[in-house]
């Protein structure tokens, strides 16, 4: 038998490439469309900060209207912080509070003697925003009143999110700020809600479209309106996003092998595969099953007479 050449193997085929996000465009209710990606992918895709945002938008392109994203309504409310960041750990509420007056009470203002009160998002306030520069986070005061959705957009847009405050020296920071330009009471990033991601990540970016009428217990993106979000019946089918790599890989690699012997012996073949295997291992894929696949006339291996040297 004559000598095989594979030296060049990785000429000849390519990982497949690692994407984050999937669109799937058949149109499933979220369940069905939870368990698609569940099955086929890691989970409903989770966004967790702006980047991950515009990465999405990027995913969905003009191809879809609507898509379904992992976040689904639960049934207990937590205080979580606008940049993500997760559930409150330090918090500094004024005794009494939060007492959710009226019912609702969703955003925190950071009052003049420094402690944390809920109130309605829809208030008007002033509002403290924070940026990441070189590893530091400085805080941005604003002296404009908004709502607290307005005032997170202007914090996103200009600056990195609303203020985050996760601990004592953080809480001194922001009051210091506000005492020495402007003393009142401020919004910051903290707000309540009962939405729970797929994949049980506890992060708590939000996009939410301003004055959606829609209502529903699951998360639905817009293309229309920039990617950001509404409240959806989950029974309703649209397109969706999976996360992760997919489960199943199946790669087909096309070779060229030099070689005075018949390519249509089976000893050949195997032997070929046994070089591949071994090759392919060496890069460090495990867990892999070769086959041959029949060419158009049946030949697995066809001569190449440009290619073949006598
Ligand atoms: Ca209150």
């Amino acid at each position: 038998m004559g000598q095989l050449q594979l030296n060049k193997l990785d000429q000849y085929f390519s990982y497949p490439a690692l994407q984050q996000y999937h669109l799937i465009t058949h149109q499933l209710t979220w369940y069905e469309a939870q368990n698609y990606c569940r099955v086929k992918y890691t989970d409903l895709a989770t966004v967790n900060n702006m980047d991950e945002e515009n990465y999405l938008v990027k995913t969905l392109g003009s191809h879809v209207t609507y898509s379904w994203i992992g976040l689904q309504k639960g049934s207990t409310d937590r205080w979580m912080w606008s940049d993500g960041s997760g559930k409150a750990q330090f918090t500094k509420w004024r005794a009494g509070e939060p007492n959710n007056a009226g019912g609702n009470e969703r955003c925190t203002e950071m009052n003049e003697e420094s402690e944390w009160v809920d109130i309605q998002c829809e208030d008007s306030k002033r509002f403290m925003c924070y940026k990441r520069q070189d590893g530091k986070e400085r805080y941005v005061y604003y002296l404009n009143k908004y709502t607290w959705a307005k005032s997170q957009d202007i914090c996103r847009n200009k600056h990195t999110d609303m203020a985050t405050v996760m601990n004592e020296a953080d809480n001194s920071a922001v009051s210091d700020l506000v005492q020495k330009r402007l003393p009142d009471s401020i919004w910051i990033g903290l707000f309540k809600d009962k939405w729970m991601w797929s994949d049980g990540r506890e992060t708590s970016f939000r996009y939410w479209l301003p004055d959606s009428p829609y209502r529903g217990n699951c998360a639905s993106v817009v293309v229309s309106q920039q990617g950001r979000w509404i409240e959806n019946e989950c029974t309703q089918t649209t397109p969706f996003v999976c996360q992760g790599d997919l489960k199943v890989k199946k790669m087909v690699i096309r070779l060229k092998v030099r070689s005075d012997v018949d390519p249509n012996d089976s000893t050949v073949t195997s032997a070929l595969l046994k070089e591949l295997e071994k090759s392919l291992r060496h890069e460090s894929l495990t867990d892999l099953k070769l086959t041959w696949r029949n060419g158009k006339n049946g030949l697995i291996l066809q001569r190449d007479e440009q290619l073949e040297v006598a």
